[in-house]
């Protein structure tokens, strides 16, 4: 049995991104379903977000930490760029993530159109009109981007792509999400690639 383990409810953006990580590295590891009820749940994390890794004593939550852990920790490909411009870059590219898509593309645009109609709950129209205009001030960051190079940092896969991925693929799901990325040739390049390696597939998440 791995001894690598993501405690997590089963449906959550950061879990997938965390599971992309330990994929990409090729790391052996299985995810453990939060009992959230539970006392235990507090434990893990002071604000109860999800992720949290174990690995034997090893306890470590926010998902860039874990991302940074599983790089440095286990062989396999390297998925931080070792100069120090192209590893802020990636940085900056994590740290947009946290800030601003994930707010936007999964808060503004998949929870209102297709979480919440899948839990029997109204869609917040006005929510996603506001949210609109900062997704497509997104989109036009990462086609720019994308435009000059392979990858968001350069030639190569980095934590950076695993981060913005699963929030862009989750929103192109939406009209909205597709309207977005239909001016944006390079970015649905770049997401068609990832979206076909072994990693995507080996992390897919079923409501
Ligand atoms: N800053 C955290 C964010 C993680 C996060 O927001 N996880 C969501 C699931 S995708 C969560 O725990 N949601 C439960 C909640 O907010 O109650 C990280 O980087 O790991």
């Amino acid at each position: 049995m791995a001894d690598l383990v993501l405690h997590s409810r089963a449906l959550s953006l950061y879990l997938r991104i965390a599971s992309l990580v330990c994929e990409e590295k090729q790391v052996d590891y299985r995810v453990e379903a939060l009992d959230e009820k539970g006392a235990g749940f507090r434990a893990f994390h002071p604000f109860e977000k999800m992720p949290v890794l174990q690995h034997g004593d090893v306890m470590i939550y926010e998902t860039l930490a874990i991302a940074d852990y599983v790089d440095r920790a286990f062989k396999g490909p390297s998925l931080s760029p070792s100069g120090p411009h192209a590893h802020a870059q990636m940085l900056m590219w994590i740290s947009l993530t946290n800030a601003y898509f994930f707010p936007t593309m999964m808060g503004g645009i998949v929870k209102p159109l297709l979480l919440a109609p899948m839990q029997g709950e109204p869609v917040d129209h006005a929510l996603v009109a506001a949210s609109v205009p900062a997704f497509n001030q997104q989109v036009r960051l990462l086609e720019k981007a994308l435009t000059e190079q392979r990858y968001l940092v350069g030639d190569a896969l980095s934590l950076a792509d695993l981060f913005v991925l699963p929030n862009l693929v989750y929103a192109s799901l939406t009209d909205e999400g597709q309207d977005a990325l239909r001016t944006a040739p390079k970015t649905q390049e770049w997401m068609a690639g990832l979206v076909a390696r072994p990693s995507f597939a080996a992390t897919e998440q079923r409501p």
